[in-house]
C-alpha cells in the first residue's frame, strides 16, 4: 500500500466555559509562532498561501481563509455567522469547526499557523491512529492549526460571557 502524501488539518477550539483541559490541545499563540487574526466581528484573514496542497472535495487547494466565525474556507472568505446545512451554498469549500457568531472585539483570540514540525506531526498522527484505527497508515506530513481561544459571542459584554 502506498503511503500517500497525507494531509492533515488540525483545529483546536477553546472556550472559557468548556471543561476540556488545555493539556488536550496543541500549543498555540505567540510561543508557538502563531499569527493572530485581528480583533473583529464576522471578519476573515487575507488569503493564506500554504506550503502544501490540500486535497478537499476533489480540488487541490493551495490557499485558505481563517474566518472569525469558527470555520476555514478554501475558495473565498466567509462572513456568515449562521450555520447552514451541508452541502453549503455557493461554491464554498468549508471546514466548519465551530460555526457560530463569534465577535473577538468582545474578547478572545483567533490564532493560526501551518507546521511541518516532526514532533507535532507525530503526535497528530498518533491521535489519528487512536481515533480512527482503520487509518493506521496515516502519516501527517503537514498541518494547519487554528485556535479560537476564549472567544466571545456577538453581543457579549466586555468579559465575553454575558449578553448585554
Ligand atoms: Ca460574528
Amino acid at each position: 500500500m502506498e503511503l500517500a502524501r497525507v494531509w492533515f488539518v488540525l483545529v483546536a477550539l477553546l472556550k472559557a466555559f468548556m471543561s476540556i483541559p488545555l493539556s488536550m490541545f496543541y500549543p498555540y499563540g505567540t510561543p508557538s509562532h502563531d499569527t493572530p487574526l485581528p480583533q473583529n466581528d464576522d471578519g476573515s484573514s487575507s488569503e493564506i498561501h500554504i506550503n502544501s496542497s490540500f486535497p478537499f472535495f476533489n480540488i487541490s487547494h493551495r490557499s485558505l481563509f481563517v474566518n472569525t466565525n469558527g470555520d476555514l474556507t478554501f475558495l473565498s472568505s466567509l462572513s456568515s455567522y449562521t450555520p447552514s446545512p451541508f452541502p453549503y451554498q455557493q461554491n464554498s469549500q468549508i471546514v466548519a469547526i465551530y460555526w457560530g457568531d463569534i465577535d473577538t472585539t468582545n474578547g478572545g483570540d483567533v490564532w493560526y499557523r501551518e507546521t511541518q514540525d516532526s514532533v507535532f506531526l507525530q503526535k497528530a498522527s498518533t491521535e489519528i491512529h487512536s481515533s480512527f484505527p482503520r487509518q493506521s497508515g496515516f502519516n501527517a506530513s503537514w498541518a494547519f492549526v487554528t485556535t479560537w481561544s476564549n472567544v466571545a459571542f456577538f453581543g457579549a459584554d466586555t468579559i465575553g460571557k454575558r449578553r448585554v
